[in-house]
């Protein structure tokens, strides 16, 4: 209904208020933080009323519609997370027996590396599945190794990767992606591209990344 585009650099379509039909029922997103009535500023007050005005209206009649265990896997953290088969470093280095460390579910093992940025990490799912989070868990107090800037593609054949799905800088602890357009696949790559800190770390490490 009305979207964003974040900057010029990426260019991502988004949702700043979205509706939908989920079920039997309709349903409407709203990024500003309307819910709930406000009485300092007036502007949020007017987009306030302007959207239940809209939503107790027949306008109101969402055309793309949503099944209820795609909107929890949008919006719940603890949809269970997707199998993987197993991860691949791109390039091998100085990590290719640590990588396997983001994927054992442990939050106190880290894959580690130091041959310099990016990294580029190949996951291989169990099951062809719609992926439509990515949740990435710093390693705990290593400050200097963090990891900063992410990109996550799709494939459905390993080779054909097409353009990122996502891509955001990660916070200092646990990072939720959200993935434009999810569709099934077999194949995630993951790119590490810079240091959340310094501009010529090398090293980087990461608990764990979940996809979802
Ligand atoms: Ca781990």
């Amino acid at each position: 209904m009305v979207g964003v585009v974040d900057d010029w650099f990426t260019c991502r379509n988004l949702g700043l208020l979205v509706e939908a039909k989920v079920g039997e029922g309709k349903l409407l997103v709203s990024a500003v933080p309307i819910a709930d009535p406000v009485s300092d500023n007036m502007v949020l007050g007017q987009l306030r009323d302007a959207v239940l005005k809209y939503m107790n209206s027949d306008a109101f009649a969402p055309k793309d519609s949503m099944t209820p265990k795609e909107l929890l896997s949008m919006v719940c953290p603890d949809t269970p997370p997707l199998e993987v088969k197993k991860v691949e470093l791109k390039g091998g280095g100085d990590a290719s027996s640590s990588v396997s460390n983001v994927i054992d579910g442990n939050p106190d093992t880290a894959f580690a590396a130091s041959t310099g940025y990016p990294y580029v990490l190949d996951f291989e799912l169990a099951n062809v599945s719609k992926v439509f989070r990515v949740v990435f868990l710093q390693k705990r107090g290593a400050s200097r190794e963090k990891v900063g800037m992410v990109e996550v593609y799709l494939s459905s054949d390993g080779s054909q990767w097409g353009e990122p799905v996502a891509r955001s800088v990660l916070g200092e602890n646990r990072s939720g992606l959200g993935i434009e357009n999810a569709r099934a696949v077999k194949f995630i790559r993951v790119k590490l591209l810079s240091p959340l800190r310094g501009k010529r770390g090398k090293s980087s490490a990461l608990a764990e990344i979940v996809f979802h």
